[in-house]
């Protein structure tokens, strides 16, 4: 049995790795028949083409795709959704919070056969649904996305469970900019609705003494912000985000700067692998007794130094019986990077 888990690919995006990633997906589907050996520190892996690729969260940028654009994601899904599809193996994906808008295919799309004959099936937070994992091995192993322990990311949560739905506001601006009138028009509403303002107040006293005017102009007020704000908040939304972003933090740093709550834990699995903050590493408490965590990392942006660590792009997790390995894929090659 052997997985390839990958995640925060953010295809649409701006700072998505898509070149390397089709590349990746290539080699995978040439390992079909050929795999790949690597010499690691204490003996050797084997890389045979996956019986289950995890695709684990953040795959698609529904929040904040190339220009606003979600037009931009269709572009980017076309190869690697080909490429994808043609792998030999089972696959399994599993949402993120910046591609949760389309959780509720959780429900819909249900173990789909494709045309090879392989199975993919949606899951809305992790996989298994049991918290003790899959065994892979003698290990069990749990996967999910790992904005479930990020703070920034809790409101959210919360506010879903109170509504009984999913509260997602930066996906409902994002949505409401990609209809083509405000995609074409924004800036247009957003100076009309200006001047509607101005135009408001000057005539204050006539709008004051007839009703019918007033109400007109509030209903064209409405129009034109319905129309331009949400371009201004999908435009804008990364420069707020990124200041609470979680993002380039080690799976040590995750683990113990009380992003993750160990008294609420109910996972039970021996290893937790996860993503979301693009930061591909490992941690495990005191030895044999804690449960490992690995973070798959990422496919956006480039190598880059952070307190004197090296946080790699473009890497992605493979776990067969002998156990889990931390893998970079750069300049057509796979490198080994940590083993467990
Ligand atoms: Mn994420």
């Amino acid at each position: 049995m052997s997985y390839i888990v990958v995640s925060d690919v953010h295809l649409g995006s701006k700072l998505c790795n898509f070149d390397e990633f089709c590349s990746f997906l290539e080699w995978v589907l040439d390992l079909k028949g050929s795999p790949k050996k690597f010499h690691l520190k204490d003996g050797a892996v084997e890389i045979r083409s996956p019986e289950r690729i995890i695709l684990l969260g953040d795959i698609l940028e529904l929040w904040d795709p190339e220009d606003g654009d979600r037009d931009n994601v269709v572009k980017q899904c076309l190869r690697p959704l080909s490429l994808l599809s043609d792998l030999g193996c089972d696959k399994v994906y599993v949402m993120g919070n910046h591609d949760n808008a389309v959780s509720s295919y959780d429900e819909k799309i249900d173990y789909e056969t494709l045309r090879n004959g392989t199975k993919l099936d949606i899951w809305n937070r992790h996989y298994p649904e049991e918290m003790g994992g899959m065994r892979i091995g003698d290990r069990s192993y749990y996967f999910l996305h790992g904005h479930q322990f990020d703070k920034a990311q809790s409101i959210l949560t919360k506010v879903s469970k109170f509504l009984g739905e999913t509260w997602d506001p930066l996906d409902w601006f994002n949505s409401q900019y990609n209809t083509s009138f405000t995609k074409n028009y924004w800036i247009l509403s957003g100076v009309l609705s200006a001047a509607l303002l101005i135009g408001w107040y000057l005539n204050r006293d006539l709008l004051a003494s007839n009703f019918g005017y007033t109400a007109l102009a509030a209903l064209l007020f409405g129009f034109l912000i319905y129309s331009s704000l949400p371009a201004v908040v999908t435009k804008g939304q990364r420069r707020i985000y990124d200041i609470k972003k979680p993002k380039d933090k080690t799976a040590r740093q995750i683990l113990e700067e009380k992003f993750y709550q160990e008294q609420k834990d109910t996972i039970t699995a021996d290893v937790v692998v996860f993503g979301h903050t693009h930061f591909a590493s490992s941690y495990q408490g005191e030895a044999g007794k804690k449960k490992l965590f690995i973070n798959s990392g990422s496919w956006v942006g480039e190598d880059e130094e952070i307190d004197g660590k090296t946080r790699y792009s473009n890497t992605f997790i493979y776990i067969d019986a002998a156990g889990a390995h931390i893998l970079r894929w750069k300049g057509g090659q796979v490198k080994p990077l940590e083993s467990h």
